[in-house]
């Protein structure tokens, strides 16, 4: 069992875990779980004590055949054990309480804060920011110490937001239901995200991250976003993904807005969210940033089961390298 509980519960991932906050919101329900969990200790460990104290002191000795004196009811006694969790639950209740009112604020309406609309598909994210007109995938930039205001809804099925460095988790759902939430970052970093509802076969692998950068990095990041792109210089590599990649996706100004945005893709540090794009010999199965963009489009099923890119076009050997290459120098410069 126990055993079981340190490998479900993915032990060991500093940077999934909400006991390593990194922003205020974050903190503030790390602050509750402390409390909870002191509060939790304090009873076990009375409980348990008083229980071993009773198992020990009025065992059946040998040789004793005797029957003990028989006790029913104590006033005393119910009085204490009914007032004690009460009082508890008052500390616990209250300081919670007012944490749900107070992580409910609605910053929708602030001017200073940076409004997402964090749109779930299966398997991957789109981050819109309306007031920039601004659309991206898997990869949410964010200026640090900005309140940073989400709508979170879903274009399929169920799914939630999550990225536990920062804050708790937010149901996406379909239709016109949407939700709000907020966080901010103080510092600079990566902070990892997942979807926390089961969403369908490639529910586990639709990771995206959030990243933290300061606000000069982030408007030259938001500047960047929307210069003009150029299409692959070999004029047969460019008919191939207008035709066979523009159906879908976007970059620059070019495409369809529908799935997600390639723009600036050679500078993110996963492709599809979950290949990490390092040469780090740790991460056996992860390559460079072309390499994994090759593995992708050459077979994006395999990696990400049932996604909705695969089976979507068909490509030589040559269209595949070149497209491959051209995605993995389509840099966004802003750090
Ligand atoms: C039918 C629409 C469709 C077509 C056509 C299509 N894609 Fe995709 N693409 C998707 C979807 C949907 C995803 C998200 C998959 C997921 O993560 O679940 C995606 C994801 C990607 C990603 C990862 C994006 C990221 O943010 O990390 C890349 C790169 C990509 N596609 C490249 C291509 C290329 C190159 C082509 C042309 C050869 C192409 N796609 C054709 C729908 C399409
Ligand atoms: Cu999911």
């Amino acid at each position: 069992m126990a055993f079981m509980v340190l490998v479900l519960a993915a032990c060991g991932r500093e940077d999934l875990s909400p006991l390593n906050p990194q922003g205020p919101v974050a903190e503030e329900q790390f602050g509750l779980m402390k409390l909870a969990f002191t509060i939790m200790a304090f009873v076990v460990i009375i409980v348990f004590a008083i229980s071993f104290y009773v198992i020990v002191r009025f065992r059946r000795r040998k040789g004793d055949k005797t029957i003990p004196k028989q006790v029913e009811g104590n006033h005393k006694l119910e009085i204490i054990w009914t007032v004690i969790p009460i009082i508890l639950l008052i500390i616990l209740g209250v300081p919670t309480v007012q944490s749900v009112f107070s992580l409910s604020k609605d910053y929708s309406q602030d001017p200073d804060a940076v409004k997402v609309v964090v749109t779930s598909h299966q398997y991957w994210w789109e981050f819109e920011y309306p007031e920039l007109g601004l659309k991206t995938a898997q990869e949410l930039i964010i200026p640090t110490g900005k309140t940073i205001s989400i709508e979170a809804k879903s274009a399929d099925v169920l799914h939630s937001f999550w990225v536990p460095a920062l804050a708790g988790k937010i149901d996406t759902n379909p239709g016109s239901n949407v939700n709000f939430m907020y966080f901010s970052a103080p510092k600079e970093g990566v902070y990892l995200g997942k979807c926390a509802e089961l969403c369908g076969p490639s529910h586990g692998l639709m990771d995206f991250k959030v990243k933290a950068v300061d606000e000069s990095s982030f408007d030259r990041w938001a500047a960047a976003l929307q210069e003009p792109v150029a299409l692959p210089a070999d004029p047969a590599i460019a008919a191939a993904f207008e035709s066979k990649c523009l159906s879908c996706h976007a970059v620059g100004d070019k495409g369809g807005p529908a799935y997600p945005n390639l723009t600036g893709i050679g500078s993110r540090s996963s492709v599809g969210g979950i290949l990490v794009n390092t040469d780090d010999p740790q991460y056996k199965n992860e390559g460079s940033v072309y390499e994994n963009l090759r593995r992708w489009i050459e077979d994006p099923e395999t990696i990400k089961p049932g996604n909705h890119m695969s089976d979507q076009y068909d490509l030589t050997e040559q269209e595949l390298d070149g497209i491959a290459d051209y995605l993995s120098k389509l840099t966004l410069d802003y750090e």
